[in-house]
């Protein structure tokens, strides 16, 4: 099967090129610069007509929409997708659905805030009041549904839903309360970022890795040394 990803950084096709990653298939990627609105040029608009990141093409034909990429690749992971027929498919289908339908056009709505209100700062204060509550609200469900210990989504086994879940968590870093402040989400995204996969997304991407980050890694490679060269002497 021949596979190419149209992505922007860090966009919603962040999670089809983690999955594709992590599936270790061969693809070709497209970088689509979103920040010189590449997605609304003649030559994407052939590709996709809605102007929007992401699109796969499979064999020659386009499909898009983010949580239905991810559902029409799980078809090739038994890995990545739970046995049809049993009750934690029928949960990754609740659970990707529920994404589709709340988080996504939430998030929409909270970036193209300053956009839908023309500049008048007021007009998105309320705009986004209105949308911030129903984002905080899918993440106290999150939290309640990881409250039992599990370490992924549907349980303790890395699932497709998952790349959707942390690539929709991540989304919040810089609101007023990020997903990280609930704690059960807070090991959770920690534990699905410290895969390799999701390092590997994020250098392709060439998404920015928080100056904090950076300085903590310096600090460990800082000490690391310093035990080598204790341990030399
Ligand atoms: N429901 C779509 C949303 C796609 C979408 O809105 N993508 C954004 C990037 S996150 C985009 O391409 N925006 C560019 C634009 O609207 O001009 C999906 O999940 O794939």
């Amino acid at each position: 099967m021949k596979i190419k990803l149209y992505y922007g950084s860090g966009a919603a096709s962040l999670c089809v090129h983690w999955m594709l990653i992590e599936m270790g298939i061969d693809f070709e990627a497209v970088k689509i610069d979103l920040s010189n609105n590449e997605q609304k040029g003649e030559a994407y608009l052939k590709i996709n007509p809605q102007g929007k990141v992401p699109a796969l093409e499979l064999d020659g034909n386009v499909y898009t929409e983010s949580v239905a990429l991810v559902m029409l690749l799980s078809e090739h992971s038994e890995r990545l997708k739970p046995a049809v027929g049993t009750d934690e498919h029928a949960r990754w289908t609740e659970l990707l659905i529920y994404f589709a339908n709340s988080l996504l056009p939430a998030f929409r709505e909270w970036f193209y805030a300053p956009v839908e209100s023309g500049g008048n700062k007021e007009k998105e204060t309320f705009l986004k009041d209105l949308v911030r509550p129903r984002i905080e609200a899918v993440y106290d469900r999150i939290e309640a549904l990881l409250a039992d210990g599990r370490t992924h989504l549907l349980g303790n086994q890395l699932r497709s839903v998952d790349f959707v879940g942390t690539m929709l968590m991540r989304w919040s870093r810089n609101m007023p309360k990020p997903a990280t402040q609930w704690p059960n989400i807070n090991k959770y995204v920690h534990r699905m970022r410290s895969m390799p996969s999701f390092i590997e997304v994020y250098k392709r991407e060439e998404i920015k890795v928080k100056l904090l980050i950076k300085l903590k890694m310096i600090t460990h490679l800082f000490h690391f040394k310093m035990e080598i060269k204790k341990y030399d002497k």
